[in-house]
């Protein structure tokens, strides 16, 4: 696979000053080299940098930063959208607003292809807020409900093709307002929360939406936010919440994703390296996009998807 990475040091949609920091600790921590080391060839293109943000207002006084994350958005739709054809975009956050726009990106490019787009949120929050109905103002919580088309955008460019519920999965969630539950009500987004995989384990959820990408010849995107790992295993990230998934079910996660051979572009997102222990969690995400792009101790038999 060329492995096209792009930085994505967004700050704006949340309060915690640090995720800035993020591109610049996943390539100290390594993760070109780690994709070379995988047979994989890597292409760099810097940190994107947005146009001078514009005077957009909301009605919704908690929302901050929103000309900001209006230019992040624009820039990081492009940026992802151009990548594509050439490789599988990894983009290294930045907080989760970013999937404004990368998730856009995607979109539009999934749209031009003729083909659906399907998206993986690995996060103990369902990030399914409006601009209208955030009561945190951070908009980090709302790219889901910007993705799946919601009403109450305004002044965010349209998305450009919306995705269906059906075609968007979460795993790990833990943490959701109640604005964001009664949004998500009458959606058929399926929702993984910490409860299904206690119960379930993680592989049989996983391998139903997988079956369902391949079955629909999609494109699928992954946005992995820090804090859908347990805080006992990745301290850096503004938003801990206790009870997230272990060091062996998140790799486990990206062995299947791996063998599945569908997943066409990654989000890393919310890493705050100023709250990280030596590097500690911007290392074990690099780790996961290893076990993602192939890394493994043996081979495993083929095995059917369906
Ligand atoms: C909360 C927390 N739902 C909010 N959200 C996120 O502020 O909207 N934390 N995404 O990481
Ligand atoms: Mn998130
Ligand atoms: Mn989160
Ligand atoms: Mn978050």
């Amino acid at each position: 696979t060329h492995c096209i990475l792009i930085g994505a040091p967004v700050d704006e949609g949340q309060r915690r000053p640090g995720c800035l920091m993020g591109p610049a600790a996943y390539r100290t921590a390594g993760l070109a080299a780690t994709l070379q080391a995988l047979g994989h060839s890597v292409e760099d293109r810097g940190d994107v940098a947005p146009d001078a943000p514009g005077s957009e207002t909301c009605a919704n006084p908690a929302v901050h930063h929103l000309p900001e994350m209006i230019a992040w958005t624009r820039a990081l739709q492009q940026a992802t959208r151009d990548a594509l054809p050439h490789g599988m975009p990894i983009i290294m956050g930045g907080d989760h607003s970013l999937a404004l726009g990368t998730v856009a990106g995607v979109a539009a490019h999934a749209a031009e292809q003729g083909r659906p787009q399907f998206v993986i949120w690995l996060d103990a929050h369902s990030d399914f807020h409006t601009v209208a109905s955030t009561t945190s103002g951070n908009l980090h919580g709302t790219p889901m409900a910007y993705a799946n088309g919601l009403d109450g955008f305004d002044p965010f460019p349209p998305f450009p093709a919306p995705i269906p519920g059906e075609n968007i999965c979460m795993f790990g969630i833990r943490s959701v307002d109640p604005a964001e539950h009664a949004a998500m009500e009458p959606t058929e987004i399926t929702v993984n929360d910490m409860r299904v995989l206690d119960e379930q384990g993680i592989v049989a959820p996983l391998r139903a939406f997988l079956d369902r990408v391949r079955a629909a010849d999609g494109l699928l995107h992954v946005s992995l936010d820090v804090d859908f790992l347990d805080p006992s295993i990745a301290p850096a990230v503004g938003t801990t919440v206790p009870g997230g998934a272990t060091f062996r079910e998140a790799h486990l996660v990206m062995e299947l994703l791996h063998e599945s051979g569908l997943v066409t572009s990654l989000d890393l997102v919310e890493l705050n390296p100023f709250l990280d222990e030596r590097g500690r969690t911007a290392r074990l995400m690099v780790d996961l996009v290893g076990s993602l792009m192939g890394r493994k101790v043996f081979d495993r038999p083929t095995r059917s998807f369906g």
